[in-house]
């Protein structure tokens, strides 16, 4: 009888689910790889981003997202439990990709999929067809999910944005932006390449040509994915969708530069994020609220109507009350084991290294290859040429504590921990990172020796058997190293993933 009620319950909530799920929106979920707030309408010079310009004017635009992480798969897996990353021992870059979740977690798409939602991941429309998903947990992209036996997070592969009766929610890499061997490509074939004498380079980057003509790159990508956008939203008119969808776009983490990706300035967490909806929103606004990946994850859940989980770190954009603080962290990558973490208020950052021993400029083979402007740089402060702001990246350690104030001093050149005047402050954040850490065990303190390589043959093995090559990385060249890369990354991430 006990089995019979469940099924009836179950089939109640079914029925039930698909009428209410007449009602809900779908939700596109647009992720751009590594990109800060580096849009027109943000503010960046020298960019045209007409798609991302027309959303942030007709939805709202968020001027302070901050992300739990500033690397891909701690930031994925963050959003896609709906609890800090830190928690759940999803932190560590690439790792636990064969142990599944503990406890009670369950992926959101999984929970859309109980509410009536087609998950979807990709698009036959954008370049490689942005399936990547990239978590830090025992996944497959497609099919059933239990947690134990099966292990899929979504539905379908890059199947048409539309709704067969049923509300779809996609999930839609953008990777144009992530560093590649297509940058330069992109660039020769764009009809109207950024010049570069117009970029502004901020402070802490060395004014030079090369630094210049990479940056001007980068918004080529920016660029690209504007148009990529375009073609998801033009899908979604065609197939009489778009008044009934909700756009999420977001970077997932900062742009791969100096003080970017994998650092927890504000050059490598603070993301763009925009929510556009027709039917749903009907003033326009930009929002300052302090918000981060878990309260996007928050958000989808309300905007599909499932009731948040309680064990979930955010809440809805759209709930009254607004966090105080963002607690982001930098665990290990790749080769480099590191531990910072830094919290945001609206007005400051706060930043606590607790491997101060382990220098900005790491020398991580990734960012070797990847990095133009470092390679310019390194050589500039060798000769001298640097200004503090731009040779503070190369010290021999990072300081223990950094705090910054971020509306005077929105680079974060001008380490205030030290300042009596701003001692107030500095404890007031001091203690928001010890109440997080006294209310949730921080799993990134574990010790985890065996996830770190222990050598990297990859820049040695350049610099021996293609020193050409490595030459022209040292001149600042953005390099095709692709077949390199792929053959070097496939041995080195064997070794390390469990
Ligand atoms: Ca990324």
């Amino acid at each position: 009888m006990k089995k019979l009620i469940v099924q009836l319950l179950g089939m109640c909530c079914l029925i039930s689910n698909s009428i209410l799920a007449q009602d809900r929106p779908n939700i596109l979920l647009v992720m751009a790889e590594d990109i800060s707030n580096d849009l027109a309408c943000y503010g960046m010079p020298a960019v045209k981003t007409p798609t991302f310009d027309q959303l942030a004017k007709e939805g709202i635009r968020y001027t302070n997202c901050i992300g739990s992480n500033s690397i891909c798969s701690p930031s994925r897996s963050a959003l896609m439990l709906g609890v800090h990353q830190n928690i759940t021992n999803t932190h560590n870059h690439r790792s636990n990709r064969k142990v599944a979740l503990e406890g009670e977690y369950t992926p959101i798409t999984k929970l859309l999929s109980e509410a009536g939602y087609t998950t979807i991941v990709g698009s036959r429309l954008v370049m490689k067809k942005g399936e990547k998903i990239d978590c830090n947990f025992k996944h497959q992209s497609t099919g059933n999910y239990n947690g134990t036996t099966d292990f899929g997070l979504f539905d379908a592969k890059s199947t048409a944005l539309k709704s067969d009766g049923k509300p779809f929610f996609a999930q839609v890499q953008l990777k144009v932006t992530h560093r590649g061997n297509w940058w330069n490509d992109i660039r020769a074939k764009s009809a109207h390449p950024v010049d570069p004498e117009k970029v502004v380079l901020p402070p802490f980057l060395a004014d030079t040509p090369e630094v210049r003509l990479d940056w001007a790159t980068y918004l080529d990508q920016i660029e690209y994915a504007d148009m990529e956008m375009k073609l998801l939203m033009d899908q979604l008119k065609e197939n009489g969708a778009a008044e009934n969808t909700v756009i999420i776009f977001m970077g997932d983490n900062g742009r791969a530069n100096i003080r970017g990706k994998g650092y927890v300035y504000d050059s490598g967490l603070r993301i763009p994020l925009i929510i556009h909806y027709p039917k749903g929103f009907k003033k326009p606004k930009v929002d300052d609220q302090l918000c981060t990946f878990t309260d996007i994850s928050a958000t989808i859940l309300d905007l599909a109507h499932i009731t948040l989980p309680d064990y979930c770190t955010g809440s809805s954009l759209f709930d009254k009350e607004e966090r105080a603080y963002v607690y982001s962290a930098r665990d290990i990558w790749d080769e480099v084991k590191d531990r910072s973490r830094a919290i945001t208020t609206k007005r400051f950052k706060y930043i606590k290294n607790y491997m101060a021993e382990v220098p900005y400029d790491a020398h991580q083979a990734y960012l070797e290859y990847n990095r133009p402007a470092v390679h310019v740089m390194r050589r500039l402060n060798a000769e001298g040429r640097l200004n503090d702001a731009q040779a503070y990246f190369f010290n021999t350690q990072k300081e223990e504590e950094e705090l910054y104030d971020l509306k005077n001093d929105p680079d974060e050149l001008v380490n205030l921990a030290q300042n009596p005047k701003y001692k107030k402050e500095l404890e007031k954040l001091r203690g928001y990172l010890k109440e997080w850490q006294s209310t949730h065990k921080d799993r990134g303190f574990d010790e985890v020796e065996a996830e770190v390589a222990k050598s990297v043959p990859f820049v040695k093995y350049l610099q021996e058997h293609q020193p050409a090559r490595w030459a022209q990385l040292e001149e600042g060249k953005l390099l095709d190293l692709s077949a390199e890369q792929d053959d070097f990354t496939k041995k080195y991430y064997k070794k390390k993933v469990k």
